[in-house]
């Protein structure tokens, strides 16, 4: 058993089209538990410190532009091994290519440019954990 926590985020397309109930139904279901929870509106400082290992690749800007159109919620989760069980959950980073089952893979749609509306963050590591919980959550 190896308890960890992790950074989860319904992003701004995600919490308006109304999905975060579907979203925390799957967590929930999956057994994870919910440590905190809040709605955020994040200015481009929170979003530039978020993203900084994506500084400068060209989805940046429109990325940053995207997260600041509307609230995400933030959820704090705990569970065995829930950092990489929640992004198995999450699904493929495109919504296009998201195995079915996934949340990006049964949810996501095909906007044309725009792979980065693809519903939720979770976080890739244990040290990536533990920054971004200090980022939404600190
Ligand atoms: P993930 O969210 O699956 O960890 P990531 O960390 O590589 O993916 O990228 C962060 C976000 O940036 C991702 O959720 C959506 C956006 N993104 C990634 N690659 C992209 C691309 N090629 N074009 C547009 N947006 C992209
Ligand atoms: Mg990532």
């Amino acid at each position: 058993m190896s308890t960890e926590e992790t950074l989860v985020l319904v992003k701004p397309d995600g919490v308006a089209r109304g999905l975060t109930g579907s979203i925390l139904a799957r967590i929930e279901a999956k057994g994870y538990a919910l440590v905190d929870i809040r709605l955020v509106e994040p200015d481009r400082d929170r979003l530039e410190k978020h993203y900084a290992e994506h500084a400068g690749k060209a989805f940046y800007e429109p990325l940053l532009e995207f997260m600041m159109s509307g609230p995400s919620v933030a959820i704090r989760l705990a569970g065995n091994r829930v950092i990489e069980g929640f992004r198995s959950l999450a699904g493929a980073t495109d919504p296009t290519t998201a195995a079915p089952g996934t949340i990006r893979g049964d949810f996501g749609r095909d906007w044309g440019l725009a792979v980065q509306q693809n519903l939720v963050h979770g976080s890739d590591s244990p040290e990536s954990a533990a920054r971004e919980l200090g980022i939404w959550f600190g």
